[in-house]
């Protein structure tokens, strides 16, 4: 392999199994000399597409169209699903809560928490640590139909789990556990849902245990794929099981192509993270690989970013035949243009800020909203995080 521009000489300090993946060492993060440390190791990270490795430093080709703040003072804030009307449902980690931001026109001022109702409580969710109330997801209505319920993941007293709440078009109703016993710990709690049609993709993490990525009997450190009652989905590449990729750390985003092919963003330890293509029944090597590999048991990353500082990425969308990868550690939103299987070299997107990114996705209208995450416990918060963002961006 070549290498263009030099190998990092000072890489942030590393987040293993032992002090968290998801991202960023707080206390470090609130001096100066590490933010400056943090600026530093982003101009000089690597980044891989396919065979090449360039340097990121350059300056970024994205427009950014329009820019403008959705609402202010979310709290803890990670998963996000749309509604046929446009608003969104934002469910809160520590809180349990999921409220819903109302569709807005472009130009109108932000909306405040007042007129961003709470529209019910998980229950049974115990934050602690990255676990808490993670990921939503809606399946799709024809028209303006509501949905007549949603998916969200939690992390339980006992496990990780995914369950199926009832909705009337305003409020949470009855919820029913649809799979259970996903391996729960401080870190690596995974967490994202993604629909496809009337099957559930679920991003799980390895819970602090590494080697069950590899055992395809546990849920831990894998992508599933059910259907809406959490049964293994037909066509799924291991007869009666709900596993569709394994060998994975911790993944935090999913997104669909136009092709309709699933792409994920995995975080790494301090070595790399990815963005994987994945493929029914295919191992992605963790935790015998990290990054890219020559074992032939192992699918390759598209994309790597090392060291991890420079991305730890966690949600994605997929837009215009670009993926858009909102980064944690990173404080970065990331371009990666897709040409059908193959990922090309990531650009920064210039939002104008550094903040933690946790979540992006397209909404009905096709423009993207972004998530911060400044409150999640690591960040250094201003007076209106943590805030959702619209953009429209160029070419
Ligand atoms: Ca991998």
């Amino acid at each position: 392999m070549s290498v263009v521009g030099d190998t990092p000489r000072r890489a942030v300090p590393t987040t293993d199994t032992a002090t968290g993946a998801d991202a960023g060492v707080r206390d470090l993060t609130h001096t100066g000399q590490m933010r400056k440390l943090l600026v530093t190791a982003v101009s000089l990270v690597l980044i891989t597409s396919g065979a090449t490795l360039s340097s990121a430093g350059a300056v970024p080709s994205v427009k950014v169209v329009s820019q403008q703040t959705i609402t202010q003072n979310l709290t803890s804030p990670w998963g996000m699903a749309f509604l046929p009307d446009g608003s969104a449902l934002i469910s809160e980690r520590d809180t349990a809560r999921i409220r819903r931001i109302p569709a807005r026109s472009p130009g109108s001022p932000a909306v405040s928490m007042s007129r961003a109702p709470v529209v019910g409580t998980v229950s049974g969710v115990v934050p602690g640590g990255e676990g808490g109330l993670l990921g939503i997801a809606v399946p799709p209505t024809t028209g303006s139909a509501q949905p007549a319920y949603l998916f969200a993941y939690f992390t339980g007293r006992n496990d990780n789990r995914v369950v199926r709440i009832a909705w009337d078009g305003r409020r949470l109703g009855k919820q029913t556990p649809i799979v259970t016993g996903i391996p729960k710990a401080s870190y690596h709690n995974g967490g994202r849902l993604l629909v496809d049609d009337d099957t559930l993709f679920i991003a799980t993490g390895d819970a602090g245990v590494p080697d069950l990525s590899q055992d395809r009997r546990s849920l831990a450190g894998k992508v599933l794929r059910v259907d809406f009652d959490g049964k293994p989905a037909a066509g799924n590449p291991f007869s009666g099981s709900p596993v569709f990729t394994f060998g994975h750390r911790n993944v935090q985003g999913l997104a669909l192509d136009d092709a309709g092919r699933l792409w994920a963003t995995e975080f790494g330890t301090s070595k790399a993270d990815e963005l994987n293509l994945l493929l029914p029944g295919r191992n992605y090597g963790w935790p015998i690989v990290e990054g890219r590999g020559s074992d032939r048991r192992f699918t390759n990353p598209k994309v790597t970013w090392s060291p991890t500082s420079a991305a730890s990425p966690s949600g994605m969308a997929i837009s215009g035949g670009n993926a858009y990868v909102a980064s944690l550690r990173g404080e970065v939103l990331w371009r990666v243009p897709l040409n059908g299987t193959r990922a090309g070299k990531p650009v920064a997107v210039p939002i104008g800020e550094r903040s933690r990114l946790r979540t992006i996705e397209v909404a009905p209208d096709g423009r993207l909203w972004l998530m911060t995450n400044n409150t999640d416990g690591r960040g250094d918060p201003g007076p209106r995080d943590d805030r959702l963002i619209r953009l429209s961006i160029g070419e």
